[in-house]
């Protein structure tokens, strides 16, 4: 809680091109609790350099995620957009929460294991701690609530432990958060192999749908994802890659699974693939051009984090104090 709201903490790494995994399972809900909620939304450029970045795609990157957050319909009036490395707070928290987190609770993180194994030349102990940074965000805010997607859970699991272990060794200190998992759109796979996340990491480009790609590259790559030799448009065993993609059109169109069977009943895989395909590129239209007038504009997107940093710091300050007290610091 924060005066008399309770708290909405999420984070998207400028990593990459966002995907249609990020919107459906993350960014997309977020505007959804701005009224009832004090929200933070944050661009996590100290969880980027995990791995490594080109400093110059990293700013831009940066830039575009923050405008991809008003584009998706977060209001910087009613939430505080803004980047992690302008907030000092979560580096310093997460040294503190570092001393509170056992190894053994790391190395059993799926996320450490999968990114090592991509990027074996360069496992790195940021790599390592990348879920204490992450519970540093979460819990400077005093956080109820954290949108993920499911990919996250683990991480969030872990933030509760720490949270419990801190208060356990003082007192309440940090509200214990939860997580926020949507129901359609958990989990987004991708379009080349259904069986694996869909990730703006992804070097290959046609497995993955970028919020920014334009209404011919949407319909293409949905007219070649991959799906199995059958023909009817139906969840089921041996068909990850229609299950997924009728997923995404539930997400896109708010329609339910038997709605979905039903309209194409007696319609091949061709037909469901082009729907799939013109209901994303339709519903992400506006969120493009709104992009593209947002990025024009960078003295706005400067404005914005400003007053973002503003606003966190000043709220992390509150949490750090009592931290640094209870841990026996010199004030
Ligand atoms: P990377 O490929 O660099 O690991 P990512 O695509 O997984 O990145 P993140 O920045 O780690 O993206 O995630 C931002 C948010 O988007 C998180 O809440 C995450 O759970 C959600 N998300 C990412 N990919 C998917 C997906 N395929 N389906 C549903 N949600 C997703
Ligand atoms: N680890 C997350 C991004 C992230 C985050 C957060 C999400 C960093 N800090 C705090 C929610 C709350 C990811 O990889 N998707």
């Amino acid at each position: 809680m924060l005066g008399d709201k309770k708290v909405v903490f999420s984070g998207v790494q400028p990593s990459g091109n966002l995907t249609i995994g990020n919107y459906l399972g993350a960014i997309k809900n977020f505007s959804a609790f701005s009224d009832e909620y004090r929200c933070f939304y944050c661009v996590v450029d100290l969880h980027a350099i995990t791995v490594r970045q080109v400093p110059a795609e990293l700013r831009r990157r940066t830039y575009e995620t923050l405008a991809l957050y008003m584009a998706c319909g977060l209001d910087p009036e009613k939430n505080t957009l803004f980047v992690q490395s302008h907030v000092p707070a979560h580096a310093e928290l997460s040294w503190l929460l570092n001393c509170y987190t056992m190894f053994g609770e790391l190395s059993r993180m799926t996320q450490f294991k999968d990114k090592s194994a991509k990027h074996a030349d360069n496992i790195n102990a940021g790599l390592f701690t990348y879920p204490v940074l992450m519970a540093a965000d979460i819990l400077l805010y005093q956080t109820d609530l954290v949108p993920v997607g499911v990919d996250q859970k683990q991480h969030l699991e872990l933030a509760r432990d720490i949270a419990g272990r801190f208060n356990q060794a003082y007192s309440p200190t940090f509200v214990v958060p939860e997580p926020y998992i949507p129901q359609s759109g958990m989990k987004i796979m991708s379009l080349a192999d259904p069986l694996s996340k869909m990730s703006k990491s992804d070097p290959n480009p046609n497995a993955v749908v970028y919020i920014l790609d334009d209404k011919d590259t949407v319909l293409r790559k949905f007219r070649r994802a991959v799906t199995d030799s059958g023909a009817e448009v139906r969840p089921g065993e041996g068909k990850e890659g229609i299950s997924n993609l009728i997923s995404i059109y539930r997400c896109f169109t708010g329609k339910t699974e038997e709605e979905v069977i039903k309209e194409f009943e007696g319609k091949g895989y061709g037909d469901f693939k082009t729907a799939c395909g013109e209901a994303c590129a339709d519903a992400l239209s506006p969120v493009r051009e709104e992009f593209a007038r947002l990025m024009a504009d960078k003295a706005y997107l400067e404005a914005v984090m400003k007053k973002g940093a503003e606003e966190a710091s000043y709220a992390a300050a509150r949490t750090m104090a009592k931290v640094k007290k209870k841990i026996g610091f010199i004030g």
